[in-house]
């Protein structure tokens, strides 16, 4: 009820907030209004980024009724709340997910058609909100998406980035990035909260005082920043819930100097505003590569400081008891970036609540876990001592605390093993003096979890080993999964039918009765409409890419497609191998062309702008590209197409198209993989290695349908003990060396020979994701596809397999997986 100690009289004011009625006549009433009175045009003087803001803050308003019913019971529930700390979300686009999720597409779409707008049209105008780099970001707003439809209270925290991913283009076959100003045409789907800014300290010093005859430590801090929190609406799919997607953005407290201002002095007098607000102003671009930069250190005490103290002042009930805050709530840090929090939770029950230090660190202990993402010790986090006491102080000091009580325990379980202490200090001495986030995390924390089965083995016995034999029980699994409403439902309109047809409809929410499906496959009738869905699916991606001035799939090709970050351990240097290969085997009679399936190579992906070995890479296959678009000796065979720019929207187009998904990670170095699901739940065969998800995927879909190829795990370490020599690789295969020498010539760069040298001498001498010892391998699984695509009959089956197993990817799973083994929390219905 909208009552409170405002006691209104009129009736209106009296009754719960409602919807605009779900009618076409009801939507298309709240739409005019919005463009009137919210946009401020007339229909007849709309443009299509007016009609898509009103159309948006239509949508709106059918949420947010239930979004604050939802709010007002988030209070007094006695539920725990997940808390789901990320630094990250890449949401994709907005409207179609929550016009799904409110069951209005249709008649948002007949509303519009009765104003004389296609919403097509309009729907092609949203930017996507890219605040996040890759599979982290995706994942975490995969996850917000399963908890709302699985109606659990959650709050997803995290960053209103300014300015999300960049924007890639290229020049000449180079990367170059772009500001990417997603909120320049209007942001209809947050709305800020600025009532409930809280305000985050930084620097300065600590000092103790007495506090009544106890000693006690405050933190007298240097300068300040107002965070505002930005709330969006996270509605679950046809259930009624809207959680909520809460980013904070950093605006400076005290404005701006008017007295310098007037003295004539503008650049000073905005100069604080300015340094504040550059805490939320750009993502950083790295993925799986920490910087060290004092700003990215600032963003993450930042938001999770802010998230904290928002979540005991305004979620929960005035004067809780905080002794009982792990029965209320669990914040889950996605990778290290939130880490920061475990000193800020202690800092704040200790300093602030004055609780006991021993009372707080259990508490604390209770109301986190870690997700790590990552195998890759370059990608461990780490923030020199220096620094993170410069910027936060008493968050130092507490951590030492932390550390210290640790390796007591340490030494209690294991005896005075010096170097076993060092291994194990949160505080790693080399090169310099540095806190270990990942070990904080995981002394912290309840429980901590990779995300395949894979990867938390390779955390216990190799990254965390010392800690899964001290706490065997801290140590889980949870497998990741994708949002089947997104990336079924969504993006792949025609497969969904036809599933919906012969399944029912409950698939959207119960991904395992894909099941249902293994039967059809062997339905001569079903395989040819499945076909066509995937023919169809092909030329609509062809549109999509002509619409933006790319080239379409070759006619009748295999799509075989790699979208992922840019990075060398995920080997796109492998796949373009693969491609010079093929190209140069038929430029010189090796390989009969006849032999050979046309196909098209897709690639997506934005590299690292510092990381230039992947910026080299993107540079290799352009240049790969438009030689082989240009050869006539290959035209109608070889394709390769390389989209600028690849984000969640243009993933949409690609996947449910995609004939063939490249997984081709050195074993051990891909965590999951989350593309990998994406991609055979429509229907896509993976050619893979045993690395990440893979291997689950590849143990349900059934190895007839699946083309594995390249060293195991142990394979690679073995190789690497026994002293990898890639020259030995390039010496023993023909087909490697030919492929190499063609790069090394200058065939693709216009007979400079300089241009990829970099590129070639490090895969001769280095190669540390081992591309040359996979390769032979490789080539045979591909000559495998071949083979197995010439028959369409037996291929469009295993495709309708990859969809009918691939039920356990649905991120609905991963989430009972974690409410059951990390989060003990449950559904309020
Ligand atoms: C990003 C920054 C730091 C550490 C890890 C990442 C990251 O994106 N990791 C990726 O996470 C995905 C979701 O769990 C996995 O599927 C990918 O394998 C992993 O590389």
């Amino acid at each position: 009820e909208n009552t409170s100690e405002l006691r209104p009289t009129h009736p209106l004011a009296l009754a719960p907030v409602v919807a605009p009625a779900a009618s076409v006549d009801g939507f298309a009433k709240q739409f005019l209004q919005n463009l009137n009175f919210g946009q401020g045009v007339t229909l007849s003087a709309s443009d299509v980024n007016d009609q898509y803001l009103a159309l948006a803050y239509t949508v709106r308003d059918y949420l947010m009724a239930r979004w604050l019913d939802d709010r007002a019971t988030q209070k007094t529930q006695q539920a725990k709340t997940v808390c789901y700390l990320s630094a990250e979300y890449l949401l994709g686009r907005q409207l179609d997910n929550n016009l799904l999720a409110a069951r209005l597409t249709d008649i948002a779409t007949e509303a519009l058609a009765q104003c004389g707008i296609d919403i097509d049209a309009v729907r092609a105008v949203e930017i996507e909100p890219g605040l996040g780099n890759g599979g982290l970001g995706r994942l975490a707003a995969c996850f917000i998406d399963s908890l709302a439809t699985m109606s659990v209270p959650t709050i997803g925290y995290g960053i209103r980035y300014e300015y999300g991913i960049f924007r890639q283009a290229f020049a000449d076959g180079e990367q170059v990035e772009q500001p990417d100003a997603w909120l320049r045409m209007g942001s209809p789907w947050d709305f800020a909260h600025p009532e409930a800014a809280q305000t985050i300290s930084f620097a300065g010093h600590t000092e103790t005082y007495d506090d009544g005859g106890v000693e006690r430590t405050r933190w007298v801090p240097e300068w300040n920043v107002l965070a505002v929190p930005y709330n969006m609406m996270v509605p679950g799919y046809h259930n009624g819930r809207v959680n909520t997607l809460r980013l904070w953005r950093a605006v400076a407290t005290n404005a701006f100097d008017l007295h310098t201002f007037n003295s004539g002095d503008y650049v000073e007098s905005v100069r604080a505003q300015t340094f504040a607000e550059n805490i939320s102003k750009v993502l950083y671009p790295e993925d799986s590569t920490p910087q060290g930069k004092e700003l990215r250190l600032q963003q993450q005490y930042f938001f999770v400081a802010a998230s904290i103290a928002d979540f005991i002042d305004n979620v929960l009930p005035d004067d809780f008891d905080l002794d009982k805050l792990p029965e209320r709530v669990i914040f889950q840090l996605n990778d290290t970036h939130p880490v920061i929090g475990v000193p800020e939770l202690m800092r704040v029950l200790v300093d602030e609540k004055k609780l006991e230090w021993d009372a707080a660190w259990a508490i604390t202990q209770k109301c986190f876990a870690y997700t790590c993402h990552t195998l890759l010790p370059e990608a461990l986090e780490v923030w020199s001592v220096d620094l993170l006491g410069r910027l936060l102080p008493r968050h130092l000091e507490i951590i030492y605390r932390i550390n210290d009580e640790f390796l007591l325990e340490v030494r209690e379980r294991f005896g005075d093993d010096e170097l076993l202490i060092r291994n194990m200090s949160i505080i790693g001495e080399h090169p310099y003096r540095s806190v270990r986030m990942a070990y904080l995390a995981t002394v912290a924390g309840s429980k901590v979890n990779g995300v395949a089965e894979l990867h938390s083995q390779l955390l216990r016995d190799n990254v965390l080993k010392d800690f899964a034999t001290m706490w065997p029980d801290k140590f889980t699994n949870v497998t990741n999964g994708v949002t089947p409403r997104r990336f079924l439902r969504l993006a792949n309109p025609e497969l969904s039918a036809l599933i919906t047809e012969a399944l029912g409809a409950g698939w959207t929410v119960d991904l395992e009765r894909l099941r249902g499906l293994e039967a059809l496959a062997d339905d001569a009738d079903f395989r040819e409409r499945f076909a066509a869905v995937k023919a169809s699916n092909k030329r609509r991606l062809g549109r999509v890419l002509e619409a933006r001035g790319d080239a379409a799939p070759g006619d009748g090709h295999m799509l075989d497609v790699m979208i992922k970050r840019l990075h060398e351990y995920k080997r796109q240097t492998l796949k373009v191998l693969h491609i010079v290969s093929t190209y140069e085997g038929i430029v010189s009679g090796r390989l009969d062309v006849d032999d050979v399936q046309a196909r098209t190579f897709l690639f997506g992906a934005k590299a690292a702008p510092g990381y230039g070995m992947a910026k080299r890479i993107i540079h290799l296959i352009n240049a790969v590209g438009e030689v082989v678009s240009a050869d006539p000796r290959v035209q109608g065979k070889l394709q390769v197409l390389y989209p600028a720019n690849y984000n969640v929207t243009l993933a949409e187009s690609i996947i449910p198209a995609a004939d063939l998904s490249e997984q081709i990670s050195l074993a051990g170095k891909e965590a999951s993989g989350t593309g990998n699901m994406k991609l055979a739940l429509n229907g896509a065969l993976t050619i893979g290695t045993d690395d990440g998800a893979n291997v689950e995927i590849r143990k349900l879909v059934g190895d007839d349908n699946f083309f594995l190829f390249g060293m195991s795990e142990p394979e690679v370490e073995a190789l690497w003990a026994e002293g990898y020599r890639p020259a030995d690789f390039y010496q023993r295969d023909e087909r490697l060396r030919s492929a190499i020498d063609l790069i090394a010539s200058g065939a693709f760069s216009a007979g400079d020979r300089t241009v990829f040298e970099p590129l070639v001498s490090n895969l001769l001498y280095e190669d540390r994701f081992m591309a040359l010892a996979d390769f032979s391998s490789y080539l045979d699984a591909q000559n495998r596809v071949d083979a197995a695509y010439a028959d369409q009959d037996a291929w469009v089956r295993s495709a309708i397999l990859n969809v009918a197993r691939s039920g356990y990817f649905s991120s609905d799973r991963a989430m009972r997986d974690y409410l059951d083994r990390i989060w003990h929390a449950t559904p309020v219905i």
